[in-house]
Formats: structure tokens, C-alpha cells, sequence
């Protein structure tokens, strides 16, 4: 009996189907198994060929298809339905085969457990390998773009999205340690590779938060440069980051928490420390993780100096926490807790009256003159809150600022300009909550940005594709968000231009003003609803502070309160930099994604409990619509269901042509041209580009495929006698 040690059906299909390929292209007249034999030898994988082994790998090798699904859903026989497509998620998830191709884009299910296919030995099987001759992977993604980075010079671009809980994270950690390993290294090189690497703990320490949906939720948008020299290595990194959710510092919904940082300090902080930052430990749970973070920020190139200074500033944060007030008679505030102070003033450097004062005062400036008037109990506690929220964010730039310092290009020799740049998205996914405030509304108008971009540059590429091989094709119809993009950024009528007025407005502006003037301008577009109808009744399924938006990903009703004061923060009031600013930051990050070439993971959460095998059909089918994973296929599938080049497509079938086989010697294109004539191909089934063959239906390709399988079975028989000849 023979065995092939493969590990999982997916590979084991491909594998079988590889080791088949050499087989039937060996010299007829090699003894069969000594054939087999020499195979096995230059394999990875352990094969050893007993007496009915062949035979029996190919029986598998045809049903195994039926019971794992197929790995590029283009090869699905009905494209349109998405019953099918579902259920052929469901089979690769029942087999932990967790991605599954559209063309090129990958779509990765969240196994929510550990799957043994993120070892060295997997990562060595991708590199290098053509992205068909392997089954789908992360790896594959990232050795696709690093060779296409290498052999056309052009920067290339993966963009992960996907709702939070999706997999986002941990898919652009998998890309990152799949350079780290895969790609040449010098002693410099290490060193980049290890702050690359080391970067991400120390982000998601202070960007992460167990949120419901997610227990290490990024609250924070990442883009990522990885910047590689002409050799291929690795030299230098940047860093963007998108809109940290400061409120989060004051303010966590029921059943979430801060940002990790605040608990690994409390908790796993030296007692000394600890002493010194007026903490008091809470528990040793995390003593383990706040040493990680500190480690990491030692190779990051941070001093023990810097460290203890960041430590300070988030104690502080936590002392600023406890800070309460009372109230006089006379409306004025004052702190009720003097000890809170005694620290701040401490760790922050400053003058403890300076800081009451700040704290329960505001500056105006009358008749040309600075003056500080005193805030009411309510308005001090605002105040309180805003300062933690500004000192926290600021730290969060810093420490990226420090971040790019050390991953910074510091090579004389060489010129960053002439680097070559991947670049990594790992933006916070789509999201509806019970609440949804401001912070969900800029995350929400983020993904509808990234998802016309994958419209326009799928379409674009899909096009641009069948114009360089000379094809003609039916252009599909798509569902285009960017109507809602409109809505959201239009100069002058879009949400955030009124928003931006009416913080810009003296007198009674508020929320509520904003909701009127939103009313006003954009009441009647056909992706906005209010609880006013047209007809001057109100609709009673809606609050009357909010507003919904129909997004590509679903319905999200926005509550306005605190939609002016986050935009327009009420500490550094700076009116030119508000929601403004994150629209401009994003439409720069567009620039930079149109300026390379892109590659998609689309990321699946496959329940909401987190639980591993457990496969929620309905959360599924909404993802896979909002995702436009059906029309994404649609366009794949518009004109050809499947392309390959002729090189490779002779190299597999070319043993099914006598023409052909054992070697064609001419122009490749004749080649193929002789071989699916004689294979019976009809003209509508194929057409024969410049460097490709593009054949419409999965069943002409099917059949072929069988074809071979019985090709092999022959010859296997052939062989197998022999074997028994040999023996
Ligand atoms: V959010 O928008 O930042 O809230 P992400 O980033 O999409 O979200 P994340 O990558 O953090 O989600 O994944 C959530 C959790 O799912 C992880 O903490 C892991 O426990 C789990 N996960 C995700 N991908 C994998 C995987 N490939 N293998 C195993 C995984 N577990
Ligand atoms: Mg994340």
C-alpha cells in the first residue's frame, strides 16, 4: 500500500497531481518505479509506491475533489449561484482548508484555532512556486508579490479587508513573517527584519483592545511600507497610521476594554515600577506580555530612558482616570483628589497648582487679554477626558514617529528612492454596533473607499488583462459604491464638508443642527434616511439623533451625539484639521495604493462566538455579498473562467496529443493550438491570446483534466505491472 504524507486533502490533490504530471512525462521506456522512485527523491513531500499504490492515489485524487471543494471558485460549475459558493466554503472549512482563490484575490476563512500550516517547510514551498502549482495560501499571495516586485520592477500593493474579527491582523502578520524568513538576509538586513517584525507587539499594545467582536481588535488603521533593495533583501520600513480610536482611553462599551497597554502595566509590571508610577498590581496575568512589549521596544532601538518616559505617560493617563472633582455653589469645579495630582505632576513634569488649575479652568481671551474662567463639575470632567484622549493619541504618534525612525533606510550606499516597496493594509474592518458614533462612521467611509478601489482596480486589471492578450469580452455589470462615497466627501454637499461647517459656525451650532443641515442638503439621496420623511412625518423605527446610511456592507444608523466635539477636538481646536483631515489622509493612501500593483485578501469571520469549526451561513452569505466576492467572481468569469500561460498549460496537458508529446518544438501558441484542436475544443470555448490560453467554461477544463486522469490511470496500470516485474 503506498502512502503519500500529505497534510491536508487540498495538497494531497495537488501533490498527487504534480507527482502524476512527472510521472507521465518521464522516458516511457524508464522502468516505472524506478520512475516513481526518482520523483519521490526530489520531492519534499515523502512518497513511498507500493504494489496497487498508484492506483489508488488516483482514485482519491478524482474524489477528492467532490469532497474538498474546489480551490479557485471560478472552476465552479454554476459561478452565479451562491448556494455554491457557499457550500464550497463550507467543504474547505470542514477540512480546515481555510482559502480559496477568486483568480487571483484570496479569500481567507478565520479557522479561529491554530492550523500547522505556517511552518518553515510551508513557507519553503511557496517560494518561488507558481501560484497555481501549489494550493491557495497567504504565502502564495506574498511570494506573487514579491516576485512580481522583483522580475517587473513594479511596487506592488496586499490589501487585507475584511469585518473586525476577520483575520486582517493576523493575515498581514503571516506576509511579514514570510519575508522575515523567505528573503536573503545580511547582518543590517537582521536587524531590519527583527523591527519589522517587532513593531507589530508594541502597535498592538497600545492600537489593540478586546472589543465584542474581537479579542486583540486593531483600533487603529496600519499601512505599511516594506521597502526591499535591488538584491531582494528587506532594508527599511514605514509606517502610516489611520484614526486611533482615542475615546476608547475614557470610554469602553459593556463587555470591552482599553487599549491592552493600561492592563499589561497594572498587571505585569515590575513592583518597583509600579511603586514609581503610583500603580497599584493587579494581578500577574500579564507579566509575561508587558516583558514582550518591552523587549520589543529594546530592538525597536527604544532607550531604557525612552521607555520608562512612554511608561509615565500611560500611568499618567490612568491617574488622570481617577481624577474627580466637586462642585461650589457658585457653578465652579474643584479636585476632590489630591493624591491623583500629586502623581501627575510628578510623572508629567509639571507644577501641581498649574495642573489643578488647567484642569478645572479654560483660557479665553477678552478684550485682548488671556484669561482663565472656571469650568462647571461637567465641563471639568470633559476637559479631564480630552487631555487623556490628546495625551494618548500623541503618544501613539510618537511612538510610530520612533517606529519609522528605526526602520528608516540608514545605508549611505543606497538610495531609498531605489528601493523597491511592498505595501501592507491592515485597515479596521466594517462595523455596526447597538451605538454607532463618529468613530464608526470614519471607519465605515474608510472601507467604502478601499472597496471602490477593488471595483475600479479589478475591473481595471481584470481589462486592462484581456486588452494586452488582444481578447474581447462583455464588461459586467457591478453594483459601484461610489455614489456613497459621494455622499460622504462631496465638497460643499457631502456629510463631512457640513459637518465641518457647522463646527466652524459660531453661536448654536450642535449636534442636532448638523443633523438638521444634513436633512436639509442630502435628505433626499437614496443612500441616507432620518427619522423626518418627506411628507413632514416622522418614522418611528428611527431616533431623532440619528441618521442611517445604507452602505455597500448593510444599514448603519450613526447617532450624532459627540459627532461635533470629536470633530472638532475640544482641546487642540485646530478647525482645519478635523474629519477633514482623515478624508485627505485617505485620499493620499489611495494615491499610494492606485500607484502599485495590488494584491486582495478578502477575510472571512466564520461566527460570531469566535469559535473554532463553526460555520454561522447567514453571517457568511452577508460577508460574501458585502465583500462583493459574487460579483467579483462575475467579472472573473465574464469573459473566461480560467487562463494560464502557454508554457504551462503545454507542460500539463501535453502528454494528451501525440503532436505534443513527449515535446513540442515549436512556437508555443501552435502547440496549444494543435493540442486542444485535437482534444476537441469547440471555437466559443477557448481563444488563444498573446501569451495565454483563456478557455470560458470550467467543464471544457474539467474534462480535460479527467482526460489525464485517465491518461494517468492507463499508464498507471503500465506501470504497475512493471512494478510488479521490478520486484
Ligand atoms: V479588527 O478589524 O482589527 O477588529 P481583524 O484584524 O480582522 O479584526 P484578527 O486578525 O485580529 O482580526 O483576528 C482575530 C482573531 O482570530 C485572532 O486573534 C486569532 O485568534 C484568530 N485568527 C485570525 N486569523 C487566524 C489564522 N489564520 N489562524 C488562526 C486566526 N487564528
Ligand atoms: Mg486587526
Amino acid at each position: 500500500m503506498s502512502s503519500c504524507n500529505v497534510r491536508s486533502a487540498d495538497e494531497d490533490i495537488w501533490t498527487r497531481q504534480i507527482f502524476l504530471t512527472q510521472l507521465c512525462s518521464q522516458e516511457p521506456s524508464k522502468s516505472g518505479t524506478a520512475a516513481a522512485v526518482s520523483i519521490a527523491k526530489q520531492q519534499p513531500w515523502q512518497l513511498s509506491v507500493g504494489s496497487d499504490g498508484i492506483r489508488v492515489m488516483m482514485e482519491s485524487a478524482l474524489t477528492a475533489r467532490d469532497r474538498v471543494g474546489v480551490q479557485d471558485f471560478v472552476l465552479l460549475e454554476n459561478h452565479t449561484s451562491e448556494v455554491a459558493f457557499i457550500e464550497n466554503l463550507r467543504k474547505r472549512f470542514k477540512e480546515n482548508l481555510i482559502y480559496t482563490y477568486i483568480g487571483s484575490v484570496l479569500v481567507s476563512m478565520n479557522p479561529y484555532k491554530d492550523l500547522e500550516i505556517y511552518t518553515k517547510q510551508h513557507m519553503e514551498r511557496y517560494r518561488g512556486v507558481n501560484f497555481y502549482e501549489v494550493s491557495p495560501h497567504i504565502y502564495a499571495v506574498a511570494d506573487n508579490a514579491y516576485r512580481s516586485m522583483r522580475t517587473e520592477r513594479r511596487d506592488q500593493c496586499i490589501l487585507i479587508s475584511g469585518e473586525s474579527g476577520a483575520g486582517k491582523t493576523e493575515a498581514s502578520k503571516k506576509v511579514l513573517q514570510y519575508y522575515a524568513v523567505t528573503c536573503p538576509a545580511s547582518d543590517h538586513v537582521q536587524t531590519v527584519k527583527d523591527r519589522l517584525l517587532q513593531s507589530n507587539p508594541v502597535l498592538e499594545a497600545f492600537g489593540n483592545a478586546k472589543t465584542l467582536r474581537n479579542d486583540n481588535s486593531s483600533r487603529f488603521g496600519k499601512y505599511m511600507d516594506i521597502q526591499f533593495d535591488f538584491k531582494g533583501a528587506p532594508v527599511g520600513g514605514h509606517i502610516i497610521n489611520y484614526l486611533l480610536e482615542k475615546s476608547r482611553v475614557v470610554h469602553q462599551s459593556h463587555g470591552e476594554r482599553n487599549f491592552h497597554i493600561f492592563y499589561q502595566l497594572i498587571e505585569g509590571g515590575e513592583d518597583d515600577l509600579l511603586r514609581r508610577l503610583g500603580l497599584e498590581k493587579n494581578a500577574q496575568q500579564y507579566q509575561y506580555l508587558v516583558k514582550i512589549v518591552r523587549k520589543a521596544l529594546s530592538v525597536i532601538g527604544f532607550t531604557d530612558d525612552e521607555v520608562e518616559e512612554l511608561l509615565n505617560i500611560i500611568a499618567s493617563v490612568l491617574h488622570l482616570g481617577n481624577v474627580q472633582y466637586g462642585g461650589e455653589d457658585s457653578g465652579s469645579s474643584y479636585i476632590t483628589t489630591d493624591t491623583q495630582i500629586k502623581y501627575l505632576a510628578r510623572l508629567l513634569g509639571v507644577d501641581g497648582t498649574v495642573l489643578k488649575e488647567a484642569l478645572t479652568h479654560k483660557k479665553i481671551i477678552a478684550k485682548g487679554e488671556e484669561l482663565m474662567s472656571p469650568l462647571n463639575q461637567e465641563q471639568a470632567a470633559s476637559a479631564r477626558d480630552a487631555l487623556s484622549k490628546a495625551i494618548y493619541g500623541r503618544t501613539f504618534t510618537w511612538l510610530v514617529n520612533k517606529i519609522n525612525d528605526s526602520l528608516a533606510f540608514k545605508d549611505d550606499s543606497f538610495n531609498s528612492k531605489n528601493a523597491s516597496v511592498i505595501g501592507l493594509l491592515d485597515i479596521y474592518g466594517f462595523e455596526v454596533f447597538q451605538n454607532n458614533s463618529f468613530e464608526q462612521f470614519c471607519i465605515n467611509y474608510c472601507n467604502e473607499k478601499l472597496q471602490q478601489l477593488f471595483i475600479e482596480l479589478t475591473l481595471k486589471s481584470e481589462q486592462e488583462e484581456y486588452e494586452a492578450e488582444g481578447i474581447t469580452w462583455e464588461p459586467v455589470q457591478y453594483f459601484n459604491n461610489k455614489i456613497i462615497c459621494d455622499l460622504v466627501e462631496e465638497k460643499f454637499k457631502g456629510i463631512i464638508s457640513i459637518l465641518d461647517e457647522e463646527c466652524l459656525r459660531p453661536g448654536d451650532a450642535s449636534d442636532i443642527t448638523f443633523l438638521e443641515k444634513l436633512e436639509d442638503t442630502v435628505g433626499g439621496h437614496a443612500h441616507f434616511v432620518t427619522h423626518k420623511l418627506a411628507d413632514g412625518k416622522t418614522r418611528k423605527v428611527m431616533g431623532r439623533e440619528e441618521f442611517r446610511l445604507s452602505h455597500y456592507a448593510g444599514e448603519v444608523n450613526y447617532n450624532v451625539n459627540g459627532f461635533l466635539d470629536k470633530n472638532n477636538d475640544l482641546l487642540f481646536r485646530n478647525l482645519k484639521e478635523a474629519a477633514t483631515q482623515f478624508k485627505n489622509s485617505l485620499a493620499k493612501l489611495m494615491e499610494i495604493l492606485m500607484s502599485k500593483e495590488p494584491s486582495y485578501v478578502r477575510c472571512i469571520k466564520p461566527n460570531d462566538a469566535k469559535q473554532a469549526g463553526r460555520f454561522d451561513e447567514v453571517l457568511i452569505r452577508h460577508q460574501v455579498k458585502y465583500l462583493g466576492l459574487m460579483e467579483n467572481l462575475r467579472v472573473r468569469r465574464a469573459g473566461f473562467a480560467y487562463r494560464r500561460r502557454y508554457e504551462n498549460f503545454l507542460q500539463r496537458y501535453k502528454s494528451l496529443c501525440p503532436d505534443t508529446w513527449p515535446n513540442w518544438n515549436g512556437r508555443l501558441v501552435d502547440g496549444v493550438s494543435s493540442l486542444v484542436k485535437h482534444l476537441g475544443y469547440k471555437p466559443e470555448e477557448y481563444k488563444l491570446g498573446r501569451t495565454k490560453i483563456f478557455i470560458r467554461f470550467p467543464k471544457t477544463l474539467f474534462a480535460t483534466e479527467d482526460a489525464l486522469e485517465v491518461r494517468k490511470h492507463s499508464l498507471a496500470t503500465k506501470l504497475q505491472s512493471s512494478w510488479k516485474g521490478y520486484r
